[in-house]
Order: structure tokens, then sequence, then C-alpha cells
């Protein structure tokens, strides 16, 4: 009998939650690692024998070990029968690549310091003239999907694809962050209405924010 396929990573992190939504969009077996770890609880000898930045997600596929989290995607949408949501076809590959490559590369830069600095930071220790400042350089980011969506229904094209798990769990919080000034952002806000619409991102993204 095949293994399952091994998924290291605590459910809190953005780009874990990312590869256990695929997971599950593919009917998956698989087995979760990291249940209880806090952050950093990973950076052991033994973890970093997988994965030398001692980051999550990392997988474990029979003896195929692979991090990077929407390099995992690719793979499980390639291995697992996920052409629905990353098409062989070259064009229509690039343009979710692309949407990949924005989501970290663009997007990740200026996500982080604020849901750090809001989320994951103790009331006493914000720095809200600091979190004022990045939040307008994340809505200016975010506006450039909202300008796209104007004409299609989800990330990359009229199908839902891995773009949309990649960018869906960042929209999420972005959206639910209550100490956000955001402008009216229909179109995100409809995106995420269809995204919602899917039982892993019930199960997965659409929780407390942590
Ligand atoms: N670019 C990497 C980033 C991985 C990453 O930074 N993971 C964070 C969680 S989102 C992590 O492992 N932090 C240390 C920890 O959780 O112990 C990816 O997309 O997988």
């Amino acid at each position: 009998m095949t293994k399952p396929i091994r998924i290291w990573g605590r459910t809190t992190s953005s780009n874990v939650k990312k590869v256990l939504w695929l997971a599950d969009e593919l009917k998956l077996t698989y087995e979760r690692i990291g249940a209880d770890l806090s952050f950093g609880a990973i950076d052991t000898p033994e973890f970093r024998k997988l994965n030398p930045n001692a980051r999550v997600p990392t997988i474990e596929d029979g003896d195929f070990v692979l991090w990077e989290s929407n390099a995992i995607m690719r793979y499980l949408a390639m291995k697992y029968g996920g052409e629905a949501f990353y098409p062989p076809e070259p064009a229509a590959r690039a343009n979710i690549d692309r949407w990949l490559d924005w989501q970290l590369s663009t997007l990740i830069p200026v996500d982080v310091p604020v849901y750090w600095g809001t989320i994951r930071t103790p009331p006493e220790k914000r720095d809200m003239a600091a979190i004022a400042v990045g939040a307008e350089k994340l809505v200016a980011v975010w506006a450039i999907l909202e300008a796209q969506l104007a004409n299609r229904q989800f990330a990359a094209s009229d199908r839902f694809s891995i773009a949309d798990i990649a960018l869906g769990v960042l929209v999420y919080r972005f959206l639910a962050n209550p100490f956000l000034k955001r402008p009216p952002l229909p179109r995100l806000t409809a995106w995420q209405d269809r995204l919602r619409a899917r039982p892993p991102f019930k199960k997965w993204v659409e929780l407390p924010l942590e």
C-alpha cells in the first residue's frame, strides 16, 4: 500500500493553508504533522534535513520531499489529477504562474508587515502609524487584482485555479482584518464570496485571524 502524503505545517500558516486547501480539492489522503507546533518549533536538525530553510509547508510524497507552497501546489495538481486547477496548455498555465509569482514577489512583502503588525503583535506594541502606511501600500497592491476582476470571475480567468488558492488565503486576512482602512473593493469581495462557496475555504481559511 502506498503511504499517504505527509504535509508538515501548522494550520495557522497561510502557506500551509494553501496546500491543505488544494489537497482537499483533489480529495487526497494525507497525514498532517505539526498540529501542536508553534512558530519556529520545526527548527530542528531532523526537520532541516527535509527543508534546510526550516519552513512550512514541506511535503513528503514517498521519497520525494518538496518545499515552497506554490511549487507544492503545482506538483500536487500535476500529479493528482488537478488539470482543472492548473491546465497544461502553455498560455493558461503561464497565466496562473504569473499570479502565483505575483503573490510571492509583490503581495507577500506588503501583506506580512501589516498582518504581523496587527494580528500578531500585542496591542501595546502595535505601531499604528507604520501600520497605516503599510495598509496604504497593501490596498494599492490589492487594487491591481480588483481592477483585473472587472472581466473575469477568478484571479487568472473565469475558472477557479491554484492562483485563487494562493491569493484567496491572503484576501481573507486582508478583508477580515479589523485594523485596516480599506476603500470599497466590490470585485475582490465578490470574488471572495465565490471562494467561500468552496468547502476547503470554510475549513482552512475562514477562521478567526491568529
Ligand atoms: N515562500 C515559502 C514561505 C514559507 C514560510 O515562510 N513559512 C512560514 C509559515 S507561513 C514558516 O515556516 N515559519 C516558521 C514556522 O512556522 O515555524 C512558501 O511559500 O512556502
